[in-house]
């Protein structure tokens, strides 16, 4: 059968190096031939390979079509709230104080733990669905509001479901290693063994993609940490960390060490840091959003990483605590204010960056052989996505070869 369709009349920015000079990999008058779930051909309508016998031939009416949105990090399961805390913070409380003084993460696990599966799963998918609005073809969910084995499965088998219920990619990332629940108030080295115990048994239930940590003063220490990581490697699991976030913890190239697919947040990162990851591959997540409800003001080290080349990816570190936020095109422009990096940096960051992130290298550019996940936006220029704040322009998303919307 021929699955074949020709997306055409479309200005395309593929992000692929290899098309022009200057990043965006721009072609007008393009289209795109996708067979199945997956691209066939991109180029100029008038270069189509003669042989090319489409099935169906959708006009996109001169829209620009940039590849699907990925956001790399988020929290996206979990119950309640904390719109009070938010207040506290406004009146001097600091992140940290409310923390050890029970609130925050704990308090969310509280709520999540109260919650039923069904509501998890009903929260969760109306967050997906405003991110999906905007063009998210690929979503990160961890876990880390459950903090029990049975809990944690909850949390990311809602997470799987969600891939399953809607016209999205879901990869999952357990992050038993988030907090200390109270339960084990006083032993979080016991914590960490169950935390490694549970990660097996969780794996064997296919619900485990990739392996994350919260290194910080009122998370983890590095060696414990390390423990986790061993716990991954054994099997078979990649790594991520929440590394220099509010301190320097050495995270970084601890995680480095372990091969980490990133290490995220990084206000606090060192030039060893760097090193480290510029040697291993690891890619930089940066979270304006998180930064900016924290009030930050000390920044990832941008240039130094840009130097190294270290890839850094953008996303919005959805959660109730430091980044309710529900939009990546803000994220693109705080990363820009914020962060100064450039446009294409910023939209490389959502994309092709996401995805070596999330280790995946099938996705992120418009090239023939990635899968067919494209947005068509009512722009003129890819860096418009950077732009505009408040603004949806998204038209269309296709995903898997089909369109959603
Ligand atoms: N860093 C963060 O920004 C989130 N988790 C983490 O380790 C915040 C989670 C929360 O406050 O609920
Ligand atoms: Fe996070």
């Amino acid at each position: 059968m021929n699955t074949t369709t020709l997306w055409r009349n479309a200005r395309i920015a593929t992000l692929d190096p290899d098309i022009g000079q200057d990043g965006w990999g721009l072609i007008e008058h393009g289209a795109v031939l996708t067979n199945g779930a997956s691209i066939a051909w991109v180029g100029q309508e008038a270069d189509l390979p003669a042989g090319a016998a489409p099935a169906r031939t959708v006009d996109l009416g001169r829209a620009l079509l940039t590849p699907g949105l990925i956001d790399c990090h988020t929290h996206l399961v979990y119950g309640g709230h904390r719109a009070a805390e938010f207040e506290m913070r406004l009146q001097g409380a600091s992140y940290e104080d409310i923390a050890r003084a029970g609130g925050g993460i704990r308090s969310t696990v509280a709520a999540t733990r109260a919650a039923s599966e069904g509501a998890l799963l009903y929260s969760a998918a109306r967050r997906a669905e405003a991110l999906m609005a905007e063009g998210v073809t690929t979503l990160e969910i961890k876990s880390g509001y459950g903090l029990s084995r049975d809990a944690e499965a909850s949390c990311l088998s809602v997470a799987r479901r969600l891939g399953q219920a809607l016209p999205l990619e879901v990869r999952t990332s357990f992050l038993g290693a988030h907090a200390l629940p109270p339960e084990f108030e006083g032993r979080s080295d016991d914590y960490i063994d169950a935390v490694c115990r549970w990660m097996a048994d969780l794996h064997a239930q296919g619900l485990i993609d990739a392996v994350d940590a919260f290194c910080e003063n009122i998370g983890f220490t590095p060696a414990q940490i390390r423990c986790v990581f061993e716990a991954a490697r054994a099997l078979g699991l990649p790594v991520k960390l929440h590394a220099e976030q509010l301190s320097d913890q050495g995270g970084a190239a601890l995680a480095a060490s372990f091969n980490a697919l990133s290490c995220d947040h990084l206000e606090h990162l060192s030039a060893d840091g760097v090193a480290a990851m510029r040697a291993a591959g690891t890619v930089a997540v940066l979270l304006p959003g998180a930064y900016y409800f924290l009030r930050e003001t000390k920044r990832p080290p941008i240039e130094a990483l840009r130097q190294a080349g270290v890839p850094m990816a953008v996303s919005t570190d959805h959660n109730p605590g430091t980044s309710p936020g529900l939009s990546l095109l803000l994220m693109a422009n705080m990363a820009c204010t914020f962060f100064r990096l450039t446009p294409l940096e910023a939209v490389q960051g959502i994309t092709v960056h996401a995805a070596r992130a999330l280790g995946l290298r099938d996705r992120g550019q418009l090239i023939a052989g990635q899968r067919a996940d494209f947005v068509a936006w009512d722009l003129q220029h890819p860096h418009e996505l950077a732009y505009w704040f408040g603004r949806n322009p998204c038209l269309h998303v296709i995903q898997n070869g089909v369109q959603r919307s």
